[in-house]
């Protein structure tokens, strides 16, 4: 039997454990990434761990989130983070220089290579034949120091693309329609392998704005094969020796196939508030908008770009709408303002930002109260805007652009005949903004900037043998990090800062878990499925660690999260009986005696719940390393009694 390209690459990089699906692997990994609103605690970890270098091929810090500097709190973060890069062997990608996927994605993705990176849209890499898997950022600092990274050895989807896109509709409608079909939940242990002929009609960033995206299904990762196109792509960006030809084999056998008719896709949005929502245009009809945002490391590269300067030249943008656009790299933007498109954009009205996350992540661009906001990102989650009752859809970029000139949303296809729009053969090289670490010998000397902003990590305790804890909270289904660690340009600052950055934790849920958790002392969190889905942020897990929760119990994790929890020492747990949801309330107390032995001893924890009088099951499924780790506390305190 032959075999996929995620066994060929995974078992190429297997370091312990066997092929062996839904039992843990450890791979080796090549590169990593960070990003400054994980980075800052990913770097601390590092520290922590007292490797003088990074043992990987390439790692790369980048600063593109927290770039609003209203205090002094993020540029500080940002010499820390360029101050550990030059001392420890790190590239330093300086703001401005874009989002760390696109920048990836263009100067440093090497297909068959293993990448990590403390952001859940690492997945990006997958476009150009990587295997590229967003993670915690403990995690990523284990893989700099030369450690294993774990993951559950992955189901195969097979999602086979035949024909080719029709004029103005866009790689973006391919990943809605993926969503559509799978939904938020349905990559979970999965990683989504593309084939079939219509693969070779899709672009390099075509590919990375699907395999992006895919994280919205809670994938492991998404992954195209490496060939002419990827070939193309690399000698554009003068990096042809990065290339090496990788696909499945003929025979391969996947878990699941899909198959999805390019010529038969139309353009699509994703409805507020999940990415799955997803309808087409003309289902929505002509609804009226008032915002556009075009950017984000989904949708921000020369070809989008270059689309949107071609819809909107000549023209105005609609007066009652707000048009904000960020090209995703310096190398974007420099393009384009040597081609002209820039003024395109700039004559028809449109707010140009820098090259950075920005409005996706709430770093301004917040729409106006109920306000209806069309934006080529990947996420739309409930208040992520900055505005609570925000109406996020998402979109193409030729969506984006039509609509933003009407005013209404609007089918791009309406705008005629479509150019042909080709990679450039060659894409503008000017690495001046990425600074290379210090020379080994030299890396004694340079002084680590710590500002004040930046505090100690949250300690945890090894596992009690009882655990008697009040339910702080009880959420619903489909809880997002968003909900448990929002971001935005308020609280994205204290991201260095854990005591702080808790007051805001779950607050839009329930204002009032901060105090209530702190007052508890122990607590335990009772959550739905697919409980922390979206980001990577390891906020999500350190916050409640900081607060004193003890253990969350829901009716499904999404992947980073659970392995965050296990990573803080925090016990993620499932209900055995999903009923049991119904029969338990905020303040209950809980008891779960023997925590340890009955960790050890099997798959199933019994609970009582003291309030009501009754005792339930829940399963478990942990690795022993995963079970070590419980017992001591988390991953730092189990890496230091391991030596
Ligand atoms: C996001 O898109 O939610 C972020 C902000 O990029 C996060 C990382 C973070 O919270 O810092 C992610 O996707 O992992
Ligand atoms: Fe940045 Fe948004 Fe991409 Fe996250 S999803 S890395 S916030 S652009």
């Amino acid at each position: 039997m032959g075999l996929t390209l995620t066994e060929k690459i995974l078992s190429a990089h297997l370091v312990e454990g066997e092929m062996v699906k839904g039992t843990e692997i450890g791979i080796r990994i090549d590169q990593t990434l960070t990003q400054d609103a994980t980075g800052t605690m990913a770097y601390l970890e590092f520290e922590a761990m007292g490797v003088p270098r990074v043992k990987t091929e390439r790692s790369v810090a980048y600063i593109d989130h927290n770039t609003l500097q209203n205090g002094f709190m993020n540029m500080d973060d940002h010499r820390y983070i360029g101050s550990v890069a030059k001392k420890h062997g790190i590239w330093f990608s300086r703001p401005g220089n874009g989002i760390c996927h696109q920048v990836h994605l263009e100067r440093f993705g090497v297909p068959g290579k293993t990448l990590i990176g403390s952001d859940s849209h690492t997945p990006t890499g997958g476009g150009i034949g990587m295997i590229a898997i967003g993670a915690g950022g403990m995690d990523v600092a284990v893989a700099m120091g030369g450690g294993t990274y774990y993951i559950t050895c992955p189901k195969v989807v097979n999602v086979k693309l035949t024909g080719k896109l029709r004029p103005w509709v866009a790689a973006k409608d391919v990943i809605l329609e993926v969503l559509r079909r799978l939904s938020v939940k349905g990559g979970v242990g999965k990683v989504i392998e593309y084939t079939g002929e219509g693969v070779k009609t899709l672009s390099v960033p075509e590919r990375a704005t699907i395999t992006n995206m895919g994280a919205e299904l809670g994938a492991t990762t998404s992954i195209f094969p490496s060939d002419e196109v990827t070939l193309e792509f690399l000698k554009a960006q003068g990096r042809a020796d990065a290339y090496t030809e990788l696909s499945a084999d003929s025979d391969a056998e996947y878990d699941e196939t899909v198959e999805i008719d390019l010529c038969e896709l139309t353009p699509m949005a994703a409805c507020p508030h999940s990415p799955d929502a997803v309808k087409t245009i003309d289902e929505i009809g002509p609804m009226k908008i008032d915002q556009v945002c075009i950017g984000s490391c989904t949708n921000s590269s020369y070809m989008d770009m270059m689309k949107v300067a071609h819809i909107l030249k000549g023209r105005t943008v609609c007066p009652s709408v707000q048009l904000s656009i960020a090209p995703g790299s310096k190398q974007v933007l420099t393009m384009l303002a040597q081609n002209g498109a820039l003024a395109d954009i700039l004559a028809a009205g449109a707010r140009v930002l820098e090259s950075a996350c920005g409005p996706c992540i709430g770093m301004g661009q917040s729409p106006n109260s109920g306000g209806i906001s069309l934006r080529t990102f990947n996420r739309n989650f409930e208040g992520r805007s900055g505005t609570k009752d925000g109406q996020i859809y998402l979109v193409s970029p030729e969506v984006a652009a039509a609509s933003a000139l009407t005013g209404v949303l609007t089918d791009p296809r309406t705008l005629g005949d479509m150019p042909e729009f080709k990679l450039p053969e060659s894409f503008l090289v000017n690495d001046n903004m990425i600074v290379e670490p210090a020379p080994e010998d030299e890396m004694d000397s340079v002084e680590i900037l710590r500002g004040p902003n930046i505090k100690p990590f949250p300690t945890s305790e090894p596992m009690p043998e009882t655990i008697d804890a009040r339910v702080s909270l009880k959420v619903g289904d489909n809880i997002t990090t968003d909900h448990i660690m929002p971001a935005g340009a308020k609280i994205l600052p204290l991201r260095s800062n854990i005591p702080e950055i808790s007051k805001y934790c779950f607050a839009v849920c329930d204002e009032g878990f901060h105090d209530r958790a702190l007052n508890m002392g122990r607590s335990v969190v009772i959550g739905g499925s697919n409980y922390g889905q979206g980001s990577s942020r390891e906020h999500a897990a350190l916050a409640p660690l900081y607060l004193g929760v003890k253990a969350v119990i829901t009716k499904s994790f999404a992947r980073i999260h659970m392995a965050n929890l296990i990573n803080a020492g925090i016990i993620p747990m499932t209900f055995a009986n999903e009923a049991d949801y119904d029969r338990i309330d905020r303040d209950d107390e809980l008891r779960i005696e023997n925590v340890r032995q009955q960790i050890e001893s099997g798959s199933v924890i019994r609970v009582t719940n003291v309030t009501k009088g009754f005792d339930f099951e829940c399963d478990i499924n942990f690795s022993q390393r995963q079970k070590a780790m419980l017992y001591a506390g988390g991953l730092l305190p189990y890496t230091k009694n391991n030596g």
